[in-house]
């Protein structure tokens, strides 16, 4: 009887033939019921959301490893490398872009939800975006070149830009001529190879980087006429410094500023103390910078 059950049955009553006791049946290793009926990875996505529940690295929003055939983040595809330039319409999917990237179509940025690496530059074409708003792509990591946000003086409604794990821009970083642009977020930003520039920006108040330790190039704010104050307290050393022209500014924080390759220019910024900027050029020479410096025609106070 009991050999019938083994060539019908399954390995649980096999176990209870063997005259071994109560032995529970071995589980499969992912099926661990501590989770409830309707997690069996454990990874807290449902069954019904887990594209592979039974891999607890795998659920939707997990880590992409890049190019190995699998889908972590259950989005529907693997997160690949593209190599050569590419435009926004055509880069879904791309974790790695090993050229330039455009952002050139209205409806296009969604598409860039795996990108993490830039090579090359990275370019947004607002001439081309007219009802863009919102500038965001969380999960880019690093650009290798230059990056650019250029409004071009046309009245393009672009507001906000956002890349909150950016932590490096090779070339240069610039935001140029947008004149609705009140909030720009670089949470994680460190360091720029080149210049950075906030110029020409007629909307934007405040800039605050908190994490961002050394500029390349020259740290250039100009004709930013709502600007009241600006606050890069991490930054240490940068290659020049230009102030220029900022109507309303009134305040600038760099505490903990130790090098300056450069020049320093700080002019024409009508609601600046006069006597702060002397200030703050006085403080560097005391660390030993002497690089020359142009700072004038700010406020008599
Ligand atoms: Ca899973
Ligand atoms: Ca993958």
């Amino acid at each position: 009887m009991c050999l019938l059950l083994m060539s019908l049955l399954m390995i649980p009553l096999v176990v209870g033939c063997g005259g071994g006791g109560d032995e529970k049946p071995a589980e499969a290793p992912w099926l661990n019921t501590d989770c409830g009926d309707n997690d069996a990875d454990c990874d807290s996505a449902t069954t019904a959301d887990d594209c592979d529940d039974t891999d607890p690295s795998i659920y939707p929003g997990a880590p992409e490893v890049i190019d190995d055939g699998v889908d972590q983040d259950c989005n529907g595809h693997d997160a690949i490398t593209c190599t050569g330039d590419y435009e926004s319409a055509y880069a879904e999917h791309c974790a790695i872009i090993t050229g330039t990237l455009t952002v050139n179509r209205d409806g296009s940025l969604p598409l860039l939800h795996s990108l993490e690496e830039v090579t090359g530059d990275l370019i947004f074409w607002l001439s081309s975006m007219p009802s863009l708003t919102s500038a965001s792509i969380d999960s880019l990591l690093y650009v290798g070149g230059h990056l650019g946000i250029y409004g071009e003086d046309l009245n393009h409604p672009l507001n906000s830009v956002s890349f909150d794990s950016l932590s490096h821009v090779g070339g240069t970083l610039s935001f140029d001529g947008n004149s609705a642009l009140t909030s720009i977020s670089l949470d994680s930003l460190t360091d720029v190879g080149e210049g950075l520039t906030f110029a020409h920006n007629y909307a934007l108040t405040s800039i605050i980087l908190d994490r961002l330790t050394a500029i390349g190039g020259t740290l250039q704010v100009d004709f930013n006429t709502e600007l009241v104050d600006f606050s890069f307290d991490s930054l240490t050393n940068i290659g020049g410094l230009r102030i220029t022209d900022n109507s309303r500014l009134t305040s600038f924080s760099l505490e903990g500023l130790s090098t300056i390759g450069g020049i320093v220019q700080i002019w024409g910024n009508d609601s600046l103390c006069q006597s702060n900027v002397d200030s703050f050029v006085s403080a560097m020479e005391a660390l030993g910078w002497d690089g020359g410096s142009m700072t004038s025609s700010n406020a008599d106070c």
